[in-house]
């Protein structure tokens, strides 16, 4: 049985085995929680962005990557709160506006990054809310369709157990809590 569990924290430092980055396609990491990840994990973002394009060339063969493709790089100095590998994923850019195509790109944005997970043979998994910061899509939807889209992918699990669904503010925290 796999649970899912939204708590508040810092994902850069959160223990999970896998931490996933709420990536754009090129592998950038330019600002939000994919800065913070690059910066915590090489100390020069730069560094980690060049590991992670090669990274991308060697496991997709290209220089950018679809929804629901992922690109795993090692954790690096994450390593010291217990987590292993970093899985980057692409979420929807919404600019405000939600909509069934937006929400079938997050959903295979994380099931991307869960079925990495089970390949990696992982416990526990660490999400952001993808796209919903600067890609501006709505927490409570995107906290909807992470619900749902680990309610499809228990009926796959194999190794994986644990799912967190981490918000960094405490605002953001209390309005996920609040989605059924
Ligand atoms: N721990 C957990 N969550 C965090 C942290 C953290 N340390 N820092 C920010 N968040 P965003 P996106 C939350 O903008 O919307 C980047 O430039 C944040 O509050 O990081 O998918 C990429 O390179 C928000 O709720 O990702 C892409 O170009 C959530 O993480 C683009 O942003 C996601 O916000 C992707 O935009």
């Amino acid at each position: 049985m796999v649970e899912f569990e939204i708590v508040k924290g810092d994902i850069t430092r959160f223990p999970a085995e896998a931490i996933v980055n709420a990536a754009n396609r090129y592998l950038e990491h330019g600002g939000g929680v994919a800065y913070a990840i690059a910066k915590a994990a090489a100390g020069d973002p730069r560094e980690y962005i060049r590991i992670s394009k090669e990274a991308m060339r060697e496991q997709i063969g290209r220089g950018y990557i679809e929804h629901g493709e992922v690109v795993v790089t090692p954790a690096m100095r994450l390593e010291k709160h217990g987590i292993r590998y970093v899985i980057h994923t692409v979420g929807p850019y919404c600019g405000g506006i939600w909509d069934g195509d937006k929400k079938e790109k997050l959903r295979k944005a994380i099931l991307g990054a869960l079925r990495k997970a089970e390949e990696l043979g992982v416990k526990t998994i660490a999400f952001p809310a993808v796209s919903a910061g600067i890609y501006g899509c709505p927490l409570e939807e995107v906290v909807k369709t992470f619900k749902e889209a680990v309610e499809e992918f228990r009926k796959e699990a194999r190794g994986v157990e644990r799912v967190y669904l981490v918000l960094y503010s405490e605002g953001d925290y209390e309005r996920a809590l609040r989605v059924v």
